[in-house]
């Protein structure tokens, strides 16, 4: 089972490059890293942690309901080349970035003195100073190591640290670049303390992949975003073969779906840069909170029996409805059923239309729907994160969520059951019109790019990720690739004119990559790793 098994740490580069697959040139990107820390920091890195962006092949806005996903690993990745320092104050962190734009920053956690009465912060005996409505590249490093502190050093000192980023994952494109960019932090910083240290055959670490999710994902929040677990889940868990089907219900698990032959999935960059956390109170957190009011209006309508301080998901009101065990999960096919029906029983939320066409309702309707007095709404939902909205949209969200829910399990069912590539577009197309008429998610240009990707050959297009901007990804025939990417760029204005690395930046075809690991630089290797490198131009 994916959870359970440790995180990998190499020790030998020949493994390494073997599990990170071969559309990026690796060696070259790893031997950079290492060669430029030392170069500013005079001593080898002691380890590279690396993280992989992903693809979100269908399943949109639906982790955080508890649904299930199907996301792929893609070669781009976050690494992060860490030493320990001498002489410093516990913890403290030099962090360099090798894009000169993302300037030098250094910091030191502090430890808390609270008043006593403030017992959410007592609770964390270490803080960082991360300001969400001012983010910088750094607070994404801070975000990591943030629970490594509050996790492994209750008591003890963390040692202090120089660090070096790079990334090849486009910021703000969908594909995840934050969440790489915090559990490549978080398994640096595991690292570089002692906290993964690999085991007596030298392949596993103490930490396993569910835990180091868990973790990445409660650090994901200190940047001010409400995040599911999907992109956390698929940057730790995934393996090159395959895509990873991710159930976060009842609890984390992963299992590989193997792509179809002939299938090959594009991603394209709509180039509308898409700032998840700064518009979160409009955009995602907005959409989480209407998830969860949405399924507590619902409970209450259902007779759902509810906790009377619980966030109670759409998932969990689905398998109450329908008599589920506590802890258990119903199977697939009883799965795809209840989705089914619960996908009318929304119909119960859809208000009377208004005169302006409006479905949504305004916040004194929606608390009333919950049937919460409006402090006990306030607490459960809005003490977080803010959002703000005239008109919260139940009936909507409600509706995307349990229809994109089944379209992930017969999706998945195709892959696994050899439908056809058609059925796999089709299941994409009705997946990108509910993320733009439904979940409002989309945007005028990722609306265009999947048309235009559609009239280019594609099967299926739709946009990947939280959307608002960033990519899209089409299912492609695998002999059409070359020419599908030729008709995309001559047809999207953005890409006019666009050749090479320049096209190949913004427009490119994915094949699943491995999940994070870490590679050790041990003494007893860096001799046999120098000769390698003779021969092969690598690192160290
Ligand atoms: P992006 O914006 O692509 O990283 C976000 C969330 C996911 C998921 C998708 C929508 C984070 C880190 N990621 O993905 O968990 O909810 O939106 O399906 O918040």
């Amino acid at each position: 089972m994916a959870a359970k098994a440790p995180i990998p740490v190499y020790t030998q580069l020949n493994d390494l490059y073997n599990n990170l697959g071969t559309t990026v040139d690796h060696a070259t990107r790893w031997n950079n890293l290492a060669e430029e820390f030392e170069k500013r920091f005079g001593r080898k890195p002691a380890y590279i942690a690396r993280a992989p962006g992903r693809v979100n092949l269908i399943g949109e806005h639906i982790d955080y309901c508890l649904f299930g996903v199907l996301p792929a690993a893609v070669e781009r990745d976050i690494l992060i080349a860490i030493a320990p320092r001498a002489h410093d104050v516990p913890g403290h962190t030099v962090a360099d970035n090798l894009l000169p734009k993302y300037t030098r920053a250094a910091f030191a956690p502090s430890h808390n003195h609270n008043e006593p009465s403030d017992s959410a912060v007592r609770a964390e005996p270490w803080h960082l100073e991360i300001n969400p409505a001012e983010l910088r590249w750094e607070s994404y490093v801070k975000a990591g190591y943030y629970g490594v502190l509050n996790q492994y050093f209750t008591p003890g000192s963390p040692v202090p640290v120089d660090l070096l980023v790079t990334g090849s994952v486009p910021a703000g494109s969908g594909l995840s670049s934050s969440a790489a960019m915090v559990v490549a932090s978080t398994l640096a910083f595991l690292a570089v303390n002692g906290k993964l240290e690999p085991n007596l055959t030298n392949v596993g670490s103490k930490i396993n992949k569910g835990e180091l999710v868990q973790l990445a994902v409660r650090n994901e929040t200190r940047v001010g975003v409400n995040s599911g677990g999907m992109d956390q889940a698929a940057s730790v868990m995934c393996d090159a073969s395959s895509a990873l089907y991710i159930s976060f219900f009842p609890t984390l698990s992963a299992t590989p779906v193997a792509l179809p032959h002939g299938a090959v999935f594009v991603c394209a960059n709509s180039l509308v840069v898409s700032d998840k956390a700064a518009s979160a109170k409009f955009q995602y957190n907005l959409r989480v909170v209407e998830t969860l009011a949405a399924a507590r209006a619902l409970a209450l309508r259902l007779g759902v029996m509810v906790g009377p301080k619980e966030a109670i998901t759409l998932r969990e009101v689905l398998g109450r409805h329908v008599g589920e065990k506590e802890g258990e999960e119903i199977s697939v096919e009883k799965l795809e059923e209840a989705l089914v029906k619960l996908s009318q029983e929304v119909e119960g939320l859809r208000p009377a239309t208004s005169a302006d066409g409006q479905l949504g309702v305004k916040l004194d309707e929606m608390i009333a729907l919950t049937g919460l007095d409006t402090a006990t709404f306030d607490e459960l939902y809005f003490s977080r994160f803010q959002v703000e909205a005239t008109y919260f949209q139940l009936y909507k969200r409600a509706k995307h969520v349990y229809d994109e829910a089944l379209r992930v399990l017969q999706f998945r069912k195709i892959c696994i059951g050899g439908g056809s590539l058609e059925q796999l577009g089709d299941l994409m197309n009705a997946s990108q019109k509910s993320c733009a008429e439904v979940y409002e998610c989309s945007c005028p240009e990722l609306d265009q790019l999947t048309t235009l990707a559609r009239e280019a050959g594609a099967i299926g297009s739709r946009l990947t990720g939280a959307g608002w901007g960033g990519c899209t990804v089409s299912l492609v025939p695998e002999a059409q690739v070359e020419s599908f990417i030729a008709k995309v760029r001559d047809s999207y204005g953005p890409y006019k004119g666009l050749e090479g690395d320049k096209l190949s930046e913004v427009i490119f075809a994915t094949k699943p990559s491995s999940g994070a690991c870490v590679y050790k630089f041990e003494r007893r290797n860096v001799e046999r790793s120098n000769q390698l490198c003779s021969r092969q131009g690598c690192m160290p």
